[in-house]
């Protein structure tokens, strides 16, 4: 985007060009979710996620939440679903899978709160929250498609 908008300062035509694109963008589902009934550990759950189809979600914002939230099969028995959401150590940022830059975070009341040390991958639960958990756990997992 970045560079779209130095464009956009050089030229007045791209700069229109740039304004409807991201308009485009703002009103359609960046992402398509598809759900993963299979409990997986988080790093099992993006291997699959790359192999068939773009990588774990990555969440835009409440919107692009409720719509994940929306593929979860209705006789899901379990308590928590993997997203690309992850950091690296205890002290790093929390970043997604797939290197997107959003900021979209929905952490339950306490959380992320590392319990024990060493919860380093972000799952959700169906209500809409966030928990920091340990990677080995098994979980489903919701993949994405960009459509873009
Ligand atoms: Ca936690």
């Amino acid at each position: 985007l970045s560079s779209m908008f130095s464009l956009a300062a050089q030229n007045n035509r791209v700069c229109v060009f740039s304004s409807s694109a991201l308009i485009a963008l703002a009103s359609s589902q960046t992402h398509v979710f598809y759900f993963v009934p299979v409990e997986m550990s988080w790093l099992d759950a993006q291997a699959h996620c790359r192999q068939h189809y773009t990588d774990l979600a990555t969440i835009d914002d409440q919107k692009d939440y409720e719509e994940l939230l929306k593929t979860v099969n209705a006789d899901f028995k379990g308590e928590w679903i993997w997203t690309g959401l992850y950091r690296t150590s205890a002290t790093a940022p929390w970043t997604w899978s797939d290197q997107s830059q959003s900021t979209f975070r929905s952490w339950a009341d306490g959380q992320p709160n590392n319990h024990g040390g060493t919860q380093l991958c972000a799952g959700t639960s169906l209500t809409g929250a966030f928990n920091d958990a340990d990677c080995y756990m098994q979980y489903a997992a919701v993949c994405y498609n960009s459509e873009y």
